[in-house]
């Protein structure tokens, strides 16, 4: 039943993802906010590195110091030699839809 749910989200463009750098998405896998993001991900055909703040601690304490919180998801921008954390899955989906447009 979930595996159909999730299989409805699959990249069914079989062109590769574009890998986007200078971003990381720190989330965690059961987190509906994060899965918001990630199909977005999906459907605009992007990857960025994934650091799930469940597997250890290095992440979460990451987030925690850089951001100032351990809300998820959040993402990572590395531009012009600085660092922005950008919470709220609709301005993360809206930040990815306004950067990066399918191609
Ligand atoms: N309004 C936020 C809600 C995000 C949210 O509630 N995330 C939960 C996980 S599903 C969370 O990180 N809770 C723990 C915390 O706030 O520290 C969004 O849309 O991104």
């Amino acid at each position: 039943m979930l595996s159909k749910l999730f299989s409805m989200f699959d990249n069914k463009d079989k062109r590769p993802l574009r890998m986007i750098k200078d971003h990381a998405l720190y989330h965690y896998s059961s987190c509906p906010f994060c899965f918001r993001v990630q199909i977005t991900m999906t459907k605009l055909g992007i990857e960025i590195e994934k650091r799930n703040i469940h597997q250890g601690s290095k992440y979460f304490d990451e987030l925690k110091q850089g951001g100032g919180s351990t809300m998820v998801p959040c993402l990572r921008i590395e531009k012009d030699g600085k660092t922005q954390w950008m919470y709220e899955s609709a301005d993360i989906v809206h930040y990815l839809e306004e950067n990066f447009p399918k191609s």
